[in-house]
């Protein structure tokens, strides 16, 4: 019998910045880009749970973010903190929660940097996996002063699910036989992989719980969503065999971007690339890696001929300046003679950073 623990850090960011900072406790807390009296662009990090009272959501566009924080501030509400990201924050966090985490298992799978998945199965039944997961949660509580909501399962697909059913502080024990039961009146939302497209492709069938979906036949899926829909069929069973494993890791992490017009102008063309070197040091931090060594970098012409120059350091890198200063000394052969003789107008650019390591584990410091 596997038994899987998956736990979730509540409203991370944020409530790192409310443990560093004792003023905000109590009050709504939006981390993100800087909102710029509205005009801010960019978009929301996370937002605690007061501030989801007023209905402020990650990837939001900060200024959405901010007239909801005023129209809430007009009725009389708790006015909203906006705060910029601390990325070296949340990684310490992060670091020292996946190190209390990891050595409890018997296979440990960091997901992102605020969740992982524990193989418990060796405890022996789910009630022993309910007293681990209570003490992972104090332990946290403990050491960090931060909440986490735990999931356990049969496998990771349920134990995901259930770590999200009672949020913030939860802890969700769903057992093999109770599996159908718990999934049954969760919106499909709840499922992995069905975005806004396959929920007005399922309601239209009148399909909003899992429930719904159970009552779906399998061939029928199949011949509405391929071979996905087999997926589909299985998934509303709770039904997965994803072993605990870092296997999966990504190997790079890259962004590009067409400009509106092809372009030479190295103010604007420098611009975007600390923009996009910006978002990849994000992501890579969200997907819990803290370094990279290689940096490379795509440019595509007017004309489609594209050359990509990549450069692999020494010594490893952490930070979006790290990466601006080695993607632009890369880029700026382009712009001129040297790498441009024709002066060719630039269609896209891109940058991505591969040799990837998580932080160290600090598992024997802990304990
Ligand atoms: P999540 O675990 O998705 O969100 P959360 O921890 O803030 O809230 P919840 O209590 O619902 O789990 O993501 C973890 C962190 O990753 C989050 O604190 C900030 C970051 N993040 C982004 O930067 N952008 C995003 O769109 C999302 C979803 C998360
Ligand atoms: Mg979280």
């Amino acid at each position: 019998m596997r038994i899987i623990l998956h736990i979730d850090m509540d409203a991370f960011f944020a409530a790192v910045e409310e443990r560093e900072n004792p003023q905000f406790s109590h009050k709504p807390v939006v981390v993100g880009a800087d909102p710029q009296g509205g005009s801010g662009r960019g978009v929301v990090s996370t937002a605690n749970y007061a501030a989801r009272r007023y209905g402020i959501r990650s990837a939001m566009p900060i200024s959405r973010a901010w007239r909801l924080a005023e129209d809430a501030r007009r009725r009389g509400e708790l006015a909203t903190i906006f705060v910029t990201p601390n990325f070296h924050a949340y990684e310490d966090a992060s670091e020292r929660i996946m190190a209390i985490i990891a050595p409890l298992g018997d296979r440990f799978e960091q997901a992102s940097i605020d969740e992982a998945y524990v193989d418990v199965s060796s405890a022996g039944s789910f009630a022993k996996a309910r007293v681990l997961a209570e003490r992972i949660k104090r332990a946290i509580r403990e050491n960090e002063r931060l909440t986490a909501s735990i999931g356990v399962g049969p496998n990771k697909l349920v134990a995901k699910i259930a770590s999200d059913f009672k949020k913030p502080d939860g802890l969700t024990v769903v057992e093999p036989d109770g599996v159908l039961e718990f999934l049954a009146p969760l919106a499909i939302r709840a499922l992995p992989g069905i975005g806004p497209k396959t929920e007005t492709e399922l309601a239209k069938r009148g399909v909003r719980t899992i429930g719904d979906l159970h009552n779906i036949s399998r061939t029928v899926l199949v011949e509405a969503f391929g071979k996905w829909g087999d997926g589909l069929w299985r998934h509303a069973r709770g039904q997965s065999e994803d072993p605990v494993s870092n296997d999966g890791e990504p190997k790079s992490v890259g962004e590009q971007e067409t400009f509106e017009r092809d372009t030479l102008a190295a103010s604007f063309i420098l611009e975007r690339m600390r923009d996009l070197g910006a978002a990849v040091v994000r992501r890579l931090h969200n997907e819990g890696f803290a370094t990279f060594r290689t940096v490379v970098i795509t440019v595509r012409f007017a004309d489609f001929a594209t050359a990509t120059r990549s450069h692999t350091s020494r010594t490893p890198l952490t930070s979006a300046d790290d990466l601006y200063a080695e993607s632009l000394r890369m880029l700026l052969p382009f712009l001129d003679a040297r790498e441009n003789p024709r002066r060719k107008a630039i269609r896209l650019i891109g940058v991505r950073v591969e040799k990837l390591a998580r932080a160290q584990s600090r598992a024997d410091r802990v304990y």
